[in-house]
């Protein structure tokens, strides 16, 4: 794979040249991965990250020579992290090797169930088997140990949806399409499997005449009330077409062909999912050098929905879709998280997950959309050799552009012993970043991470997580069925928030799920800023968790808003109750189904303060928040006057006159309130 990559990055770079224009790979995205041929996705949303499942064809095959699964993750639509061979064929003890063929992942109470087609050792044809994780990276086991359905020579290209009532779905097959209705466990049906009559008006008719295109491939999912079921159709080559129907099982309407045949693969296989308010369609083709239908490449594509639900067509496209927000660099960035890279490969790391390894001279890796803010000042990479290092040059905007640091890798005695190494740099504002990897001859040294330092490195507020949404949604999404997407209609801080609309319940707010940081049984500081412009409500940031037979509630705040009035709801040290799980924070509203904005989400260990000054609508006069005004409040008010106040609602309540500090006079009014002369304190 590395020297066919690397011969035609030489190709193109000539006939850049020779056409005077930049070379077109260093800008594309699709294929989302160029480290190894990929096949069949299947993408996933899960954790506010977008996942995709792909198949494997072996490097040189001239066959389905398919012996794994892999996983890529990206949460911004162009940069994609590799998480290496998440299911090996061998996982599954029946199964013979090679037959690794299409597969798709689908979570379901905090499991994740991985539907796959392999050919078992003992015969009899092709089988769909069913692995299950923990995390949607794996590691998976077969919990049945035998197929889930077949062997049978026709049941291959699983494809998996959950309806709203809870009732799962499995189609799969070719030529012919047979659905089977899962149990809850996912690991065993109910009923027999079915096949699917088809008809022209179903399934519509081929080029060459015959009455139907479905070939394979399936992908089954609904929307607005319509299920879909798209395919790879028209037989040899294959395009992708599409049938629609108003329930899981039928009756099928024809739609039309949304991806016509091209790009050097006779194979299409595909798969659809919305992200972040988008809709985006995954595929395959032969895109890559040597590519063709059996070294192929996972591609993707951003499209809209006509209005009527329909889908329009789809061209194969070298950009892939739009960046959705730029890379903080200020983080620990995985070395293949990466956009393009020309040369290297990747395997499985020592330290966990994956490191980029074979790097040879010249060999770079392209990460998109890398936002330095105000500057960056170092650069810090873990870094492992063998044999005698090399150089990391860091240019921006091109492979050949503009070095703003260099960093020296010695040797560190291993090809799996780390080491950090750091180096000045100086660079500001948004790039391309590329790290351009430069020595001797032979493999050079392997990178596991990488991170800058310096002044656009936000200021660490011991926070587990702060979605300001200037950029994305993080990890929120719509509860319920409520619709979320980034605004810059309205704001608490920065300019965008996350805008909740499409909402019929008071329920269906904003949410997100607690994930491995947060352990049951230990407190955390939460906090939440939110404002509805239609109407005066009442917001509730709410914790759901499971106690491992029903899902349970606790409110972690509730406060009242003006209408157009953000307010902060916040709960300093909150304990997750013991024993919880499936945890997820959301706010919501008491009643009302009007959209609101959300903004400044905070989680932090417990001991720090996210009571934010700014939104303390403290009672003036009432400095030990008890509801009166007495004279404790007094002596309160006088002792933080004189030594400073313990805490800042007692300081802004003793601040009787709201000017926004406590003086003298301060303390005289609230003496003129206990002794009667004054009804009121003076408005602001
Ligand atoms: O990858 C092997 C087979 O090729 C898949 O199962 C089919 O959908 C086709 O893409």
């Amino acid at each position: 794979m590395k020297k066919v990559l690397k011969t035609a990055a030489i190709v193109l770079s000539a006939a850049s040249v020779a056409l005077g224009t930049a070379p077109a790979v260093t800008s594309a995205d699709n294929p989302v991965v160029q480290t190894s041929y990929t096949s069949d996705p299947a993408p996933m949303v899960y954790d506010g990250v977008f996942y995709m499942y792909t198949g494997h064809d072996a490097d040189g095959a001239d066959n389905y020579i398919m012996p794994d699964w892999k996983c890529f993750s990206s949460t911004d639509m162009q940069n994609w992290t590799d998480h290496g061979t998440i299911l090996p064929e061998s996982t599954f003890k029946w199964a013979g090797e090679n037959s690794a063929w299409a597969a798709q992942c689908i979570e379901r109470n905090g499991k994740f169930y991985m539907y796959v087609t392999v050919v078992p050792a003992n015969g009899g044809g092709r089988a769909i088997g069913v692995a299950v994780a923990d995390s949607p990276t794996g590691p998976f086991t077969d919990p049945i140990g035998k197929p889930l359905c077949g062997p049978d020579w026709a049941f291959i290209d699983p494809t998996v949806f959950i309806d709203d009532d809870g009732q799962a779905y499995l189609y799969f097959g070719n030529p012919n399409p047979y659905y089977v209705k899962l149990n809850e466990d996912m690991i065993s049906y109910s009923g027999s499997i079915t096949k699917v009559n088809m008809t022209p008006e179903g399934f519509g008719t081929r080029s060459d005449g015959e009455n139907r295109m479905y070939v394979e491939g399936p992908w089954f999912y609904k929307r607005g009330g319509l299920y879909y079921l798209l395919y790879a159709a028209n037989g040899i080559p294959e395009n992708i077409a599409y049938s629609t129907a108003p329930t899981p099982t039928g009756p099928w309407t024809y739609r039309g062909v949304i991806m016509p045949s091209e790009g050097r693969s006779f194979t299409n296989h595909c798969g659809i999912v919305d992200y972040e308010g988008r809709s985006y369609f995954a595929y395959h083709n032969g895109a890559l050098p040597g590519g063709n239908g059996f070294q192929r490449s996972v591609c993707i594509e951003e499209f809209t929905y006509n209005a009527d639900g329909s889908i329009p067509t789809i061209k194969m496209s070298k950009s892939g879709p739009e960046q959705l927000h730029a890379l903080d660099p200020f983080v620990r960035t995985e070395a293949e998280c990466f956009c393009w890279e020309e040369g290297i490969e990747t395997e499985t790391c020592s330290e966990g997950g994956i490191n980029i390894a074979n790097i040879e001279n010249g060999d770079y890796v392209k990460v998109k959309g890398v936002d330095f803010s105000e500057g960056a000042d170092t650069f810090t990479a873990s870094v492992s050799s063998a044999e005698k290092g090399g150089s990391i040059e860091l240019r921006i905007d091109s492979p050949s552009g503009e070095i703003i640091g260099t960093c020296e890798v010695p040797s560190t005695g291993g090809w799996q012993k780390w080491q950090e190494v750091s180096c000045p740099v100086e660079v500001s504002g948004e790039h391309d970043l590329y790290l351009r990897f430069t020595g001797g001859s032979g493999f050079l040294f392997n990178v596991d991470w990488w991170r800058f330092g310096g002044a656009g490195q936000a200021p660490d507020n011991g926070s587990l997580y702060h979605s300001t949404f200037e950029r994305s949604l993080e990890s929120w999404s719509g509860r319920a069925g409520a619709k979320v997407t980034v605004s810059d209609e309205a704001s608490a801080a920065g300019e965008k928030s996350a805008k909740v609309t499409d909402r019929t319940s008071a329920w269906q707010g904003i949410v997100r799920r607690l994930g491995r940081d947060f352990k049951a049984g230990m407190s955390y500081s939460f906090s939440a800023k939110a404002m509805c412009a239609g109407e005066d409500t009442v917001f509730h940031l709410t914790l759901q968790y499971s106690d491992g037979e029903d899902v349970l509630y606790k409110k972690i705040d509730t406060v009242s808003a003006k209408k157009g009035q953000w307010v902060q709801l916040c709960g300093n040290d909150f304990m997750l109750p013991e024993g919880a799980s499936d945890m997820y924070v959301y706010v919501e509203t008491d009643s009302g189904t009007a959209d609101f904005y959300a903004d400044e989400m905070i989680a932090a260990s417990a001991g720090i303060d996210l009571i934010d000054p700014e939104f303390i609508d403290a009672v003036p006069g009432d400095t030990d928040r008890n509801g009166r005004i007495d004279g404790f409040d007094l002596v309160i008010a006088r002792k933080g006057l004189v030594g400073g106040f313990k805490d800042i609602y007692a300081e802004k309540a003793a601040d009787a006159d709201r000017s926004g500090s406590v003086q003298i006079n301060d303390i005289v009014l609230i003496q003129k309130y206990l002794l009667g002369d004054i009804k009121v304190f003076p408005e602001k």
